[in-house]
């Protein structure tokens, strides 16, 4: 428990044109709001705030797109700017945090981390907890919002190469991608997730098998490969009940006590590298609910604990069923 704590790097990122509705521009700030760099510090952590990014003035030139990918000269400078945060953060040997802002923000976070993982020869493996999948591409989004097109960026499919143009981007492997949580799926959407094969561990599947079972996999795959895992929290993969603060709704998400659970179960895995916390819109949430739920998420995803960690012993008698 002396061990010194990991040193995070605090990076607001205020971007909303990837949304259909406007307002997760506010997300990190209603995060500072409900208490989340102290609540770090009081886990011990160091911590390097750079504060919220806002975008340069020149944005890149995008060339035409086949579909649809509104604001994408936006979510392209984003991402250029973001990928270059995450990189350079976990270069200095911190873990970068990332307050969003919609989830096109982590086209960018996700590339610099991919980058740096290349770089040093670690396996990147992704957790996605999400209600939806984001595995659109301008060529099958119905909406064309590309905070519904990040994944499938990441992984590599076509027609989204004008994001990042000449700049350096980083990748995926569809392998190593986890996503959890979801419960809506466009149809062209699913058309492609069984195309490249993607893990998708559907609400179904926790409900049948147990959500511990499920993180368990994921933990030991990344485990055996001494891999690295980004997580990418979107507020929706909880319930709305929970966490009315989203633009993308979707009933049957995660409860309260499944999503702490993941929580202390990554941070116990000791694998997980970096984290981004997106779709927050204040101007949908109840009196701060959704931003106070995922302070203590974040909380438990550093180290909060109610008590002792479950011991060898506990853990060897919960697999003999005693
Ligand atoms: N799949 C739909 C809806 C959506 C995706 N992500 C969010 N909503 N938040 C789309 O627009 O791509
Ligand atoms: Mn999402
Ligand atoms: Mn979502």
């Amino acid at each position: 428990e002396d061990l010194p704590k990991q040193k995070l790097t605090i990076i607001g990122a205020p971007i909303e044109e990837g949304a259909g509705r406007l307002g997760a521009l506010m997300g990190p700030a209603a995060l500072r709001t409900a208490g989340l760099i102290r609540t770090l510090e009081e886990l011990g952590h160091p911590i390097e705030d750079r504060g919220d990014l806002c975008l340069p003035k020149d944005l890149p030139v995008v060339p035409p797109v086949a579909g649809l990918a509104h604001h994408i000269e936006k979510i392209a400078a984003w991402s250029r700017m973001l990928s270059n945060e995450t990189y350079d953060a976990m270069k200095n040997g911190s873990f970068p945090v990332i307050l969003g802002g919609d989830h096109s923000l982590s086209m960018g976070s996700v590339s610099g981390v991919a980058r740096y993982c290349k770089e040093h020869n670690r396996e990147l493996f992704v957790l996605w907890l999400d209600a939806h999948s984001d595995f659109n591409t301008p060529a099958t989004s119905p909406s064309g919002n590309m905070h519904g097109m990040s994944a499938a960026l990441l992984c590599g499919e076509p027609g989204l190469e004008g994001v990042f143009g000449d700049e350096p981007r980083g990748f995926v492997k569809p392998e190593n991608l986890h996503l959890f949580g979801i419960r809506s799926i466009d149809s062209t959407e699913r058309v492609l997730l069984r195309e490249r094969g993607i893990d998708v561990i559907d609400m179904r599947k926790i409900d049948e098998f147990g959500i511990s079972r499920l993180m368990r996999g994921i933990i030991d795959q990344v485990q055996k490969a001494n891999g690295v895992l980004h997580v990418s929290f979107d507020v929706d993969f909880i319930d709305p009940s929970l966490a009315p603060g989203v633009g993308t709704t979707v009933p049957g998400g995660a409860t309260y006590r499944e999503a702490h659970l993941v929580m202390e179960m990554l941070h116990d895995s000791g694998v997980v590298g970096s984290l981004d916390v997106v779709e927050l819109n204040p101007f949908l949430d109840e009196r701060g609910k959704s931003a106070l739920i995922l302070v203590d998420l974040v909380a438990s995803i550093f180290g909060r604990q109610i008590f002792d960690k479950p011991t060898q012993a506990d853990q060897s008698a919960a697999a003999l069923n005693v």
